[in-house]
């Protein structure tokens, strides 16, 4: 058994800075984020950044500067989303990679998000994907439903292992339009993973415990943070994503599988 890989995703495209002051913006609430979710127990940062005026951006001036920023303050493996926020285009998403991270997300698959739709056809995952293979950025392969699994099959199928050789999963649960965040449902997803697949599982808003149980029962690893979930407790609001790492690393060490280091993460996900 190995130990256990905590993400956090630490602000998405979704939440209002307005309505959750919590929620780390700008650059320096994000390091600060970053360094205290390390001490935590993250090894991996799942990055989405904010404008002057805390919307989304996917501007890569931007995410080149967060990238180095966080790689002078910290250890952790930087993901960044290529999903972005439900608005933007597929070129900006490609582009994301010139920001040259150690990793990055990438959504095998269109899903209903709540009223919106998050679009991702064939013919842009497959694009994607052959970017990360080019700049060898290391992906991370986003599950928000079962017809996404198939299309991780055909993928690797038609184009080949990841840059690094090694496949890892993200299961997102719980988004209305997706797969529920229960323990029937994430057992039967990680079943028709593909071979030598390793996971991660996130459960969206109150499925959060539910997903962080089973896949810690399951053997799977965890994501957490304000991208997810913005409750700690019932009327409780999350103050900052250390907390949530905070738990997920706590849980981890009663099933007697410690959060990983970022280097040991980094050997796991075969990321340089
Ligand atoms: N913000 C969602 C529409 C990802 O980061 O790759 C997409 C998302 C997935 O968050
Ligand atoms: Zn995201």
């Amino acid at each position: 058994m190995t130990g256990t890989l905590i993400t956090v995703a630490a602000t998405g495209a979704e939440a209002d800075k307005a309505r959750v002051p919590a929620l780390p913006v700008t650059l320096d609430e994000l390091t600060e984020t970053a360094v205290r979710c390390e001490q935590a127990g993250a090894a991996v940062i799942h990055v989405h950044i904010r404008d002057y005026y805390a919307r989304p951006t996917l501007d890569v001036g931007r995410l080149k500067e967060t990238v180095a920023t966080l790689r002078a303050n910290t250890d952790l493996i930087v993901q960044l989303s290529t999903g972005g926020a439900v608005t933007d285009g597929f070129d900006a998403r490609l582009a994301v990679l010139d920001a040259a991270p150690d990793a990055c997300s990438l959504t095998c698959g269109t899903v209903n998000f709540g009223d919106d739709v998050f679009a991702n056809p064939w013919a842009f995952i497959r694009e994607l994907y052959q970017l990360t293979q080019d700049r060898g950025v290391i992906p991370e392969f986003e599950l928000f439903d079962f017809g996404h699994i198939a299309t991780l099959h055909r993928l690797l199928g038609e184009f080949g292992p990841p840059a690094g050789g090694h496949v890892h999963c993200d299961l997102v649960m719980g988004v209305p339009g997706g797969m529920p965040g229960d323990a029937a449902t994430l057992v039967a997803a990680v079943q028709s993973l593909p071979d030598g697949a390793t996971w991660s599982a996130t459960g969206i808003g109150r499925t959060t415990l539910p997903v962080m149980f089973a896949a810690l029962a399951a053997g799977g690893h965890l994501r957490v943070g304000m991208e997810d979930t913005l409750t700690f407790a019932k009327g409780r609001p999350v103050t900052g994503n250390e907390e949530l790492v905070e738990r997920a690393a706590r849980l981890a060490e009663i099933a007697q599988r410690p959060a990983m280091t970022p280097a040991e993460a980094r050997a796991y996900l075969c990321i340089p």
